[in-house]
């Protein structure tokens, strides 16, 4: 897996990757061969136009600033630049601001951007005494900032202060996205995650201009947010979860914290209540819910497709009623889920009149909906409004092809493709395999605006990586199901068409390892991805060894890091079991 070769052939691939990133010709070998091994050409998602200009270097010192164009929103962005650079550098990074760009800044600006970068684009130049990200709005400076961080080496993304220098290699980004929404799903139902998971895993999505997080907060198996007029709901119904553990849920004022940092990451929460199948912890809390009148035991297993709300109680809709008003107070962004999806156990014509009555509930409180590809099978038609979000593993899905030619919008997320909760593979130890296993390459081979019939580039809303939580408890499960599928998905939200190419983003994807490294992220080391060869003992350490006996306390090299062994260790990479497995990680060597 780890050959010597490794250099060599990382060294002609991102050769490769520039060609395709910048959309030169293949007929330009000299000039790419001339270019440096260029940190431009290892960017994820491939940026639409990238210049390298290898004469020309950038570096942050102690004197450095952030420059942002005056405006709160802007100054938010900046101050989040700083945090994440401080840590790293130990430097001052002071924030201030100003109209325009000036020597040893980053500037922040929204003035004087190409018109091509449209709302989410970004623009950046770095030159030897400054760079300079120009946007028309402060989600495109903060795309921007994510792309610089690609830039650095990859210790800026150590939390403890790293040795540098802060090279920034010179050249200019032209970027924008080629569909508005890239979306990520967590299932916070089957396991409960606390407020912190979440806030981290939005950090760690946003790196790849990831800007809608789509939170899945109820399920047969768990009711995870207060409803203050049906207080139950959590108490009771959030009260266990798969395995029988103890469950949890997000008071109010804890959604509100998950809101505002998503909106400090320049991301957008999308609710989600499935209804009316998936309800089982909601009838289990509120007898008067079910039609027996009878509540039924609260679950922990993982079945799907046994539990309705009853269709013909005026008390369901004054359920959903209370629960939409409620949350859609709380949220900003303009899209409700409201789920759909497995109705099993409710009739056709019951699911008909459900989807009749529910969803003008959500346009009471001033809400477009979304729903699970189920809904496009409703009737009378769910607005044309409504955005359907695929997941079927069949390229042929007549309802939703027919949805599209109304008009609906379509969000894809092919469940054999895009869900993050499936295996890599046979021995994967986490995940499911009903829609199959799914390696890096099965992730991203695949383009949204032709995988299913009658759904073409004008009817794609976007992608999206759902995480069903079925068999993950913590945030290290988290990162191994996502990373390093999760960047793949974001590449087919984010990069143009053309740029698609496995063996370029492959390339691409390695670069990225040594950053999860450096943040602590547990990737799964895919043998598709090329990760950089090691660089052992460049601490003052002896390098791992994977034959040898080590105690607790032991220190070693291994990946350009420096490990403490927690306890007794033979065999087990450092790095291989989380952050707090049998290795402590001290940091970077750098
Ligand atoms: C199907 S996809 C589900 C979820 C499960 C998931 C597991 C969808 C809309 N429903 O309830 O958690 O499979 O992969």
């Amino acid at each position: 897996m780890r050959s010597p070769r490794i250099g060599a052939r990382l060294g002609s691939g991102l050769a490769a990757a520039l060609l395709v990133a910048t959309g030169l010709a293949a007929s330009a070998p000299t000039a790419l061969a001339q270019a440096p091994a260029s940190a431009y050409a290892g960017i994820v998602p491939a940026p639409v136009k990238v210049t390298p200009n290898a004469s020309a270097t950038f570096t942050i010192t102690p004197a450095t600033r952030i420059v942002v164009q005056p405006g709160v929103e802007t100054a938010g962005v900046g101050s989040y630049l700083g945090q994440l650079l401080r840590r790293p550098t130990g430097f001052a990074l002071p924030v201030t601001p100003s109209t325009s760009a000036q020597a040893n800044t980053i500037s922040l600006l929204l003035t004087g951007a190409d018109p091509a970068v449209g709302e989410q684009g970004y623009q950046l130049d770095t030159t030897a005494d400054r760079v300079v990200i120009r946007a028309t709005t402060p989600a495109g400076l903060f795309a921007g900032v994510q792309t610089l961080r690609q830039l650095l080496p990859a210790s800026a993304e150590s939390a403890r202060t790293q040795r540098g220098p802060w090279t920034v290699p010179g050249g200019s980004v032209l970027d924008h996205p080629r569909f508005g929404y890239r979306g990520a799903h967590l299932d916070v139902a089957r396991h409960f995650f606390p407020v912190e998971t979440v806030k981290r895993y939005i950090d760690e999505i946003a790196a790849y201009k990831i800007n809608t997080l789509h939170l899945h907060l109820t399920d047969d198996q768990g009711w995870r947010i207060e409803i203050k007029s049906w207080p139950k709901l959590a108490t009771y119904g959030g009260s266990t979860q798969v395995g029988g553990g103890p469950g949890g849920h997000y008071t109010q004022e804890q959604y509100k914290e998950i809101i505002a940092h998503a909106a400090s990451r320049q991301m957008t929460v999308i609710p989600e209540f499935d209804m009316p199948g998936h309800t089982n912890s909601a009838l289990a809390s509120y007898a008067e819910l079910n039609c027996d009148g009878v509540a039924p035991p609260l679950r922990t297993d993982i079945a799907v497709g046994y539990s309705s709300l009853c269709i013909n109680k005026d008390i369901t809709y004054k359920f959903v009623d209370d629960v939409v008003r409620e949350i859609a107070a709380l949220t900003p962004g303009k899209y409700f889920h409201l789920g759909g999806d497995e109705a099993h156990a409710t009739s056709d014509a019951d699911y008909n009149t459900f989807m009749t009555k529910a969803l003008p509930i959500l346009a009471k409180h001033g809400k477009t909906a979304m729903g699970w590809h189920e809904v496009a099978k409703a009737k009378p038609a769910a607005p044309t409004s409504t955005v359907i979000q695929f997941w079927d593993t069949k390229a042929s899905n007549p309802a939703v092809a027919e949805a599209a030619a109304r008009g609906n919008k379509v969000l894809m997320s092919p469940a054999n493709k895009a869900y993050l909760d499936m295996k890599y593979n046979a021995s994967s130890p986490l995940g499911l395999n009903w829609a199959g296993y799914i390696e890096v390459q099965d992730a991203y081979n695949w383009d949204p605006a032709t995988y299913a019939q009658g759904v073409g580039e004008s009817s794609v809303f976007g992608v999206e990586a759902p995480l069903w939580s079925e068999t993950l408890k913590t945030l290290a499960d988290i990162e191994y199901m996502a990373f390093p599928r999760l960047p793949a998905i974001a590449e087919l939200g984010w990069s143009p068409a053309s740029s698609h190419n496995w063996d370029a983003f492959k390339q691409r994807l390695a670069a990225q390892g040594p950053r999860w490294d450096a943040a602590g992220i547990n990737y799964y080391k895919s043998p598709q991805v090329p990760w950089p060869t090691t660089n052992p003992g460049s601490c003052d350490n002896p390098a791992w060894e994977s034959a040898k006996i080590y105690t607790g306390g032991t220190l070693v090299s291994h990946g350009n890091h420096e490990w403490r062994a927690k306890w007794w260790t033979r065999g087990d990479e450092p790095g291989s079991t989380g952050r707090w497995g049998v290795w402590e990680d001290l940091g970077s060597c750098a």
